[in-house]
């Protein structure tokens, strides 16, 4: 008995000192005491995720669409093939959740080109959502993002008033053309 006595007590004392592993490691971690009222800044997750203080992602981005929207780079893309004016037409995207469709880089044109056609076979004039209604050369997307990606055809955007609203696929090479909002054109949106 006492040869298996002390295998026994060995056993015990290291489930013991593994057991006060834990706290013995929370209790060294914290040598640096938290700073009340001292904010730091959101870390950056990968491939732009924004996330808060406690790790949460705060950006939106879709993995999936509702029935008829298409899923392309997180985002949800919904071709309407009937004509609004520019105001309708983002209106109508609101009601869906979206709006008028943002473009942030070529890669994201072509494709946007590409949808359309798959769609429609061809390449229709069609609303996306850059206006500079509100002030002349002040160019902004609907949904709030940054203009800087731009595929204006040449000589585009004009100064003369009236032309506020974007209209792509325009001429053979399917760049951007500004235009009276008034008009009616087919509509992407998009929402996140
Ligand atoms: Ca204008």
């Amino acid at each position: 008995m006492k040869i298996l006595t002390l295998p026994l007590v060995l056993f015990a004392l290291l489930a013991l000192s593994k057991a006060a592993d834990p706290l013995v490691k929370s209790g060294t971690e914290k040598t640096v005491p938290e700073q009340p009222g001292k904010v730091n800044p959101p870390p950056q997750g990968l491939a732009g995720n924004v996330m808060d203080a406690s790790g949460k992602n705060v950006a939106k981005r879709a993995t999936s669409c509702p029935g008829g929207w298409t899923l392309y780079n997180y985002r949800c893309y919904l071709y309407v093939s009937a004509s609004y004016t520019w105001a309708q037409a983002e209106n109508y995207c609101v009601s869906q959740g979206g709006n008028l469709a943002s473009v942030h880089s070529s890669t994201e044109y072509d494709w946007l080109k590409s949808f359309i056609y798959s769609r429609t076979n061809t390449y229709p004039l069609t609303w996306i959502g850059g206006s500079d209604a509100q002030q002349e050369g002040y160019w902004f997307w609907s949904d709030g993002s940054r203009l800087s990606y731009k595929s204006w055809c040449s000589g585009m955007p004009r100064t003369s008033a009236g032309l506020n609203c974007i209209l792509m696929n325009y001429s053979d090479c399917k760049c951007w053309l500004d235009y009276p909002c008034s008009y009616h054109y087919p509509f992407v949106c998009v929402r996140k």
